[in-house]
């Protein structure tokens, strides 16, 4: 009987009534396999070895079929960790394009970080679930995510609770905008601290200090430090970094994850060498 099994079955013999009984159970490893590597547990795990992330977004509105080619290229030598994809506002219908050709040039697993409801496209394989907790729009912490929720769970994204933090880095971003909220101040990083700590009591699993894209400034050492050293989320710090010194200076203050957009789509080769350097850590 037992050669006649599937692989991924197992045969698990058990005595009552003295007698033999012969069943088969499918082994859950398989079905687990793929739960307990989902992307969440990927940055927990990574986070626990002190491993640095590398997240590259995506804006799919600024891609060509060539440059996104080139980024993907660029990703896959370099081993990032992760692909981004969304933006404050798309005026073109690019996204399922790019998620596909991600799809079909590399298996780097594709996160959405949706700027509105229309960016969610179950051909990636995560989704960050932002709620804006340093604003005050209703929209942005809960509102949106109502109209979103169904969709979202009639789709196989992962769904990724995320804590997202809009830090003021010296001018307006179109997220700032878009949103329709107020940032944090720069230097205010007893705020920063308090909305990230209340996040992660109210049960978000990440938390993302967004400068914003093509912030004048990163945000600072001290406000990233102060935050690591008071949660136990994985922090993702972004907006604004545009060379491998910049990248390290924020990881060395405790960013588990860094996120790249503008940076890397004007000089794909920085991809590499922020890869290179975070190997070198
Ligand atoms: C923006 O954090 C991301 O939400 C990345 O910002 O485009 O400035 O790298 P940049």
């Amino acid at each position: 009987m037992q050669n006649k099994l599937p692989s991924h079955y197992l045969l698990i013999q058990c005595e009552s009534n003295n007698k033999i009984i012969s069943f088969s159970v499918k082994l859950l490893i398989l079905i687990k396999k793929n739960s307990i590597m989902n992307i969440y547990s990927q940055i927990i795990a990574d986070k626990l070895k002190e491993k640095k992330q590398f997240a590259v977004l995506i804006d799919p509105d600024k891609q060509t079929p060539e440059t996104i080619k080139e980024i993907i290229d660029i990703s896959e030598r370099s081993k990032i960790d992760y692909f981004f994809i969304g933006g404050s506002l798309f005026t073109n219908n690019h996204l399922d394009f790019c998620i596909t050709q991600i799809k079909e040039h590399t298996s780097i697993p594709v996160v959405l970080f949706p700027g509105n409801t229309m960016q969610i496209n179950e051909k990636a394989d995560a989704i960050l679930f932002l709620s804006l907790i340093s604003g005050r729009n209703p929209e942005m912490l809960i509102g949106k995510h109502v109209i979103a929720a169904s969709y979202i769970k009639a789709s196989k994204l992962e769904v990724i609770p995320t804590g997202y933090m809009i830090i003021d880095c010296g001018r307006p971003t179109a997220a700032l905008y878009m949103s329709n909220s107020t940032p944090i101040p720069y230097d205010k990083d007893e705020i920063a601290l308090c909305t990230a700590m209340a996040g992660e009591m109210l049960g978000l699993k990440m938390i993302y200090l967004d400068a914003g894209s093509g912030a004048q400034n990163t945000i600072s050492e001290n406000m990233i430090r102060k935050v690591k050293d008071n949660i136990n989320l994985p922090l993702i710090v972004g907006g604004g970094i545009r060379d491998v010194d910049r990248a390290i200076d924020i990881y060395k203050a405790g960013a588990d994850m860094i996120v790249i957009g503008n940076a890397a789509e004007k000089n794909p080769l920085l991809i590499e060498n922020i890869s290179k350097a975070i190997k070198a850590l």
